[in-house]
Formats: C-alpha cells, sequence, structure tokens
C-alpha cells in the first residue's frame, strides 16, 4: 500500500438534543407547573496524536467522523444524555488544516496532544426556562442545534531533530542504522527508503543521558521541489527538521551534488538553507586518504563543518556524534500553536424584499439561528421570539423600509405577519382623543341642556402589545415555507 501522508477528512459534531416540554404532574393539583429539561450537548470530534503509527494509512477507509448525538430533555426537569465524542488517532506531527481556507485547525506536535475540530451542537432549553411571571406555563421549548462542521486536510510532517538529505543511494539508511536505535532497509539500489524513518542517538551526557531524533528521508532528485521522484512530499518532511545533514556520496561528485541539493531546498523554501546544516562525506573506505581529504577540502567552502565517515565501518563516528550534539540548536518553547482564528465575518440583520415583491425577507446569522431554533407553529413559541425581534431591532428595519400591518416577513423558515405597534399606538391615541372630545362635547351639550346622545364608545381597545404576530390558521393558512 502506498504510504499515506496527506488525507482529506470530513469531521462533524453531533446534534444536540432538543428541550423537553412537560408539566409537572402530581396528586390531587390538577395542573403543575412546566418541568421540562434541557436538550443533551452533541458530541464533539477530536484530534490525538499518538505514536504508535507511522503514517495516516489507518484513515484511508474512513473518511467521516460525526459526534453522538444529544438525546432530548425529560420531564422532572431532567436533561437529556450528551452525545459520545469520537477521537481520531493520528501519527504524531499531523497538521490539520481546514480544506477550504487553509486556516490551520491544529498541528499536533506532542504524543498525547487532543485538539478539539468540530464541536457538538448545544442542547435545547426545556419549557422550564421559559417561565416567567407573565408565562407561566410555556407550552414550547428550544431545539438543539447542529454541529460544527468542517473539512479537514491532514499532513504527516515527520518531527526529528536531524534530517538527512541526500541523493538516492548515498548511504542515509546505512548512517541511520549505524548511529541509532534504527533498521531501516538498505539495498544497493536507489528509492529503497520510501517513507521517512525515525530513529534515536543516545550519549551519556553531564546530567544524564542526551538524545536526538534522526529522520532518514527518501532519496531527494533533481526538480524534486517540482515534484520529481518522491520530491516534494520529503521536502516537507525536511523542513520540520532542525538541523540538516547532507550526506554526500564520495564517488558521485559530492561538491556538484551538494550545490544540486541546496538549490533543490532553496526552491522549495529559501529559509531552509538559513538553518544550522553539516555535511558528512561517506564511503570513504573506498578511496584513498589523499582524495578524501581533497574533496573535504572542497566541500568546506560551502561554510558548513564536513565530517567524512564511512557508515558500512563505522568510520568517523567519534567526530560525527559530537558534532551533532554541538550543532543542533534548542528546541524553541513547546508553544501550544492556536488554530489561527478565522475572520469572525459580521452578518447583520437586514431587511429586503421579498421575491413576490409584496412581502420582506429579514436576514442576518444572529437572528435566523433564534428562529431556526424554534418552532414558528406554535402561539407560544411565537411570543417568545417577539422579544428577540425587538431587541435585535427588526421592527425598527422593518417600519423603515416601509413595511405596513398585515404585510408576510420571512425569516429563516419561518413567516411572520407585521404588525406595526407604533401606527396602531397612534391610531388608538387618535381614537382616545374623539372619544374623549366626543365625551365633552357631550358634557357640555348636557350642561346646556341640549340632547344627550350617548358619546361614541370609541375603539380604544388597546391593541396586542406584539410587533410581530405569526400568520394564524384563519387568515393564512400555515405559515409559509421559505422561498429560497
Ligand atoms: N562501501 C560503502 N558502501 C556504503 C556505505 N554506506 C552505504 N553504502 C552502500 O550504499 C548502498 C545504499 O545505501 P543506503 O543506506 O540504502 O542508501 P540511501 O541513501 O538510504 O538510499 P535510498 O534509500 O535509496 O535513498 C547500499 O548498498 C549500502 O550498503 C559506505 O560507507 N561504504
Ligand atoms: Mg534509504
Amino acid at each position: 500500500m502506498p504510504f499515506r501522508d496527506v488525507l482529506e477528512i470530513t469531521v462533524q459534531g453531533g446534534k444536540g438534543g432538543d428541550g423537553a416540554m412537560s408539566f409537572m404532574r402530581l396528586k390531587y393539583i390538577e395542573k403543575g407547573g412546566p418541568d421540562g429539561g434541557h436538550g443533551g450537548e452533541g458530541g464533539s470530534v477530536w484530534l490525538e496524536a499518538v505514536d504508535n503509527v507511522t503514517s495516516l494509512d489507518n484513515l484511508v477507509n474512513k473518511r467521516s467522523y460525526r459526534g453522538g448525538t444529544g438525546l432530548q430533555g425529560e420531564g422532572r426537569q431532567r436533561a437529556g444524555a450528551g452525545g459520545d465524542d469520537v477521537v481520531i488517532t493520528v501519527p504524531v506531527g499531523t497538521l490539520a488544516t481546514s480544506a477550504d481556507t487553509g486556516a490551520v485547525v491544529a498541528d499536533l506536535v506532542e504524543v498525547g496532544e487532543r485538539v478539539l475540530v468540530a464541536q457538538g451542537g448545544l442542547g435545547g432549553r426545556g419549557n422550564a426556562s421559559f417561565a416567567n411571571a407573565r408565562r407561566q406555563a410555556p407550552r414550547f421549548y428550544e431545539r438543539g442545534t447542529g454541529g460544527e462542521k468542517i473539512h479537514l486536510r491532514l499532513e504527516l510532517r515527520t518531527i526529528a531533530d536531524v534530517g538527512l538529505v541526500g541523493y538516492p543511494n548515498a548511504g542515509k539508511s546505512s548512517l541511520l542504522g549505524a548511529l541509532s536505535n534504527a533498521r531501516p532497509k538498505i539495498a544497493e539500489y536507489p528509492f529503497t527508503t520510501l517513507s521517512p524513518n525515525l530513529g534515536v542517538i543516545e550519549r551519556d551526557g553531564p546530567g544524564g543521558p542526551e538524545r536526538i531524533t534522526m529522520a532518514d528521508i527518501p532519496g531527494i532528485i533533481e526538480d524534486a521541489h517540482l515534484g520529481k521522484g518522491l520530491g516534494l512530499d520529503f521536502l516537507r518532511h525536511i523542513a520540520r527538521t532542525r538541523l540538516l545533514l547532507f550526506v554526500l556520496d564520495l564517488a558521485e561528485g559530492p561538491v556538484a551534488t551538494l550545490a544540486a541539493l541546496r538549490h533543490e531546498l532553496e526552491e522549495y523554501d529559501a529559509g531552509l538553507l538559513d538553518r544550522p546544516a553539516l555535511v558528512v562525506l561517506n564511503k570513504i573506505d573506498l578511496a584513498d586518504p589523499s582524495e578524501v581529504l581533497e574533496v573535504a577540502d572542497e566541500l568546506a567552502a560551502a561554510g558548513m563543518p564536513v565530517v567524512s565517515v564511512s557508515a558500512l565501518e563505522g568510520r568517523g563516528f567519534d567526530a560525527l556524534v559530537p558534532t551533532l550534539f554541538d550543532l543542533l540548536p534548542p528546541r524553541p518553547p513547546a508553544v501550544a500553536q492556536p488554530a489561527e482564528a478565522e475572520p469572525f465575518e459580521a452578518d447583520p440583520t437586514r431587511v429586503e424584499r421579498d421575491m413576490s415583491g409584496s412581502g420582506w425577507v429579514v436576514r442576518g446569522r444572529d437572528l435566523e439561528a433564534v428562529v431556526a431554533r424554534f418552532d414558528a407553529d406554535n402561539p407560544d413559541a411565537v411570543s417568545y421570539l417577539q422579544h428577540h425581534f425587538a431587541s435585535l431591532g427588526v421592527n425598527k428595519l422593518l417600519k423603515r423600509a416601509g413595511a405596513a400591518t398585515g404585510d408576510d416577513v420571512q425569516i429563516g423558515g419561518a413567516v411572520f405577519e407585521y404588525f406595526d405597534e407604533e401606527a396602531a399606538e397612534n391610531e388608538a391615541r387618535a381614537a382616545e382623543r374623539a372619544e374623549k372630545a366626543g365625551r365633552e362635547a357631550a358634557e357640555r351639550r348636557y350642561l346646556s341642556g341640549a340632547d344627550d346622545e350617548d358619546a361614541d364608545e370609541g375603539e380604544a381597545d388597546d391593541p396586542a402589545a406584539d410587533h410581530v404576530s405569526t400568520a394564524s390558521a384563519e387568515d393564512e393558512g400555515t405559515p409559509a415555507k421559505p422561498t429560497n
């Protein structure tokens, strides 16, 4: 099976449970109070870094993950159970980015690290939460919300202290095998190594054992930066190491090879050339010492320390190992790399004409999210929603746009009927004034002995305080479905 180090998956949090609608039932008490509990939260999806897998191969067959669904709340104020979380294990060194925006979601550099990648939905509130002095028996509940969904690009980037960079067959695997505990495959043909191998080099230091991890990266060839050979994939792994070790075969034009390797790195990421590096001139057992010295001198012109070795015979390691420890820059402090917050785009509430041209559509993420959580066919829920409309300034916006009482107003998936409270109040006030004037006139007539005609009762009834009321079944049928 080919080695997978890049893969896309879809993760989604579970839906939150709906709140419950329930009323207490007690012996001898006919109507108990509302006691519906909250819905459970939806389960979330996490990524966790482990070190017992070295590729993304085991994710190949399952590309979609979803957290468990939260259960609905119950009577007696009992909350519904939360949905189960899902934990996806990935090799340490996995970088997760949004496949859509490229934003970093998780950079798992330590074993055991866990990052939330898709939050489960919220549970809805039960009807008990909506009771207050005015609304003692709310016959509605809040719905749970859907879980977060994201399309992730997972990329495995080997994390090692030292990265071995060289042409195929230069002896990189031989060197790793001779210096460390790793036992990579070694053979006399090129491209023996097809996926990165990791090894640990240990030595006794004054404060106990000191360790360096070394990655044997598949051979780089000319135009690797353009994707040639195993190219690009492995340049990525090299980019995650702190010290570069160029491995050159003494018999294969090492000076030109070094220049070519550096060129490939530079083309991929120019910053790589600024990284601490050293040169290992390998296979010295196949040449005479004078030739080795001459070539080593030539290589030194590049400005990096040069160590001559024979990976096969273990020669030169006395100089190589201390040089590695000396050159390795200190590990940067482990800073949890926070996911780059995606810019939060404001989605203000706004009013537009609907498609028919006679009604209105009110848009806005916050407003639509609130409406989606309630049953717009339920009068109790609608009267609750009206408070939100007022606080979000929906009524003012509609009025300014020119809405008139009776107009259809679509918000998310629900249709309401606009009621212009101010106009109604003005009308009522005018009627009151007219009534008062009539009464006074009648009184004057009475005092002056004129006809005692009844004063007009007027229509001073306080209009419903509702700003927007649902299209009721009598006049409109059930609220229309959204038009979009
Ligand atoms: N004589 C001699 N042969 C060596 C030495 N180092 C490696 N070799 C041989 O060179 C060949 C390639 O060695 P590998 O370690 O597989 O080379 P590599 O750089 O890992 O090659 P790829 O994985 O193909 O990129 C093998 O036949 C090794 O035995 C050395 O110091 N002296
Ligand atoms: Mg190899």
